[in-house]
């Protein structure tokens, strides 16, 4: 069961960060549409409760985060690489940093040009279980100079890095880097009127923009929710033979029940009995009484693992 299965939503930034992944390895893959905003009935049986967006099936294993999707991507399709000229490292870590840095103040922006068109609905459900905080524009302008300036200071590394000419910032070929910079000005360029160019994206961050833009989203084929979860039901999780069952860096066991929980936002936690670790991935089994077994992944990065 190798199938590649994503649940996004058009206008998800996090998405397109993994559509660009998929259409740069040429891949092809199933794609389900899901609602921009809970509920979900039939995504989060898969994920345990996670609520982010996106997330990869493939069969009954489960990815949540772009930060393991992405290497996940890079351990089944190696070739052409996400991570070229041995710039693995650099980029899994700056593209950490990137989105923990850049998602407030881009929302903020964001909502300076388009926050009072958001339906009042899908404000209180960021405000209730994902962000925390109120993302109309009455409730974001009074900081809208710092999220400025915070984006500016972030696009201004970006820009020196590519005011040589070259065409991505490790040189000649994209990496991971460049798609996780590009999906925060995605959101901009895709929603806002192009003002949003003259405030903030200037200079050579265009036509990086473009090339990144112009690498494509593969070859994606329509699915149901309900033939994903049908898929799901009908497989089994993959051994897992890329970690150790005693490879939790906290030294928890195979075995032991846990949560997973992402440190930021949507703070939900995950339950299930740990599978195998590293101190990149955790894998979990979850049992569901109508799905069955699933394993799933999350990375390490930007989640907490605590026994239940
Ligand atoms: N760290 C996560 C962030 C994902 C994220 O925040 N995605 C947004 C959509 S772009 C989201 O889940 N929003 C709330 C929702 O769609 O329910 C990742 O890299 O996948």
């Amino acid at each position: 069961m190798t199938e590649l299965i994503l649940h996004h939503y058009a206008f998800s930034p996090f998405s397109e960060k993994v559509r660009v992944a998929l259409g740069l390895k040429g891949l092809s893959w199933r794609s389900v549409d899901i609602a921009a905003a809970p509920p979900r009935p039939l995504l989060s049986p898969l994920t345990g409760g996670y609520r982010r967006v996106p997330v990869l099936q493939i069969g009954a294993d489960i990815y949540c985060d772009t930060t393991i999707i992405l290497p996940t991507l890079e351990r089944l399709h190696p070739t052409p690489s996400l991570y070229p000229a041995g710039c693995e490292g650099v980029a899994r870590g700056l593209s950490f940093a990137w989105d923990r840095a850049m998602w407030v103040p881009t929302i903020g922006i964001l909502s300076h040009f388009i926050g009072d068109q958001i339906p009042p609905e899908f404000i209180k459900d960021r405000k209730e279980g994902y962000l925390g905080f109120d993302m109309s524009k009455a409730a974001m302008a009074p900081e809208l100079h710092l999220h400025r300036q915070r984006v500016a200071a972030q696009y201004a590394w970006l820009k020196t890095a590519l005011a040589d000419g070259r065409g991505y910032i490790f040189g000649d070929a994209p990496s991971a880097l460049d798609l996780t910079c590009y999906h925060t000005i995605f959101l901009l360029r895709k929603n806002c009127p192009a003002e949003v160019d003259a405030m903030a994206i200037h200079g050579p961050l265009i036509p990086w923009f473009e090339r990144v833009s112009a690498i494509g989203h593969g070859r994606p084929d329509a699915m149901s929710a309900e033939d994903a979860f049908a898929t799901a039901r009908d497989a089994k999780p993959a051994p897992v033979t890329h970690l150790a069952p005693d490879g939790d860096p906290g030294g928890l066991r195979a075995g032991c029940p846990v949560t997973v929980t992402p440190d930021d936002n949507a703070r939900v936690p995950v339950s299930g009995t740990l599978v195998a670790a590293s101190d990149s991935e955790v894998v979990i089994l979850r049992r569901d009484p109508e799905v069955g077994d699933l394993h799933i992944h999350f990375p390490r990065l930007g989640f907490d693992v605590v026994a239940a």
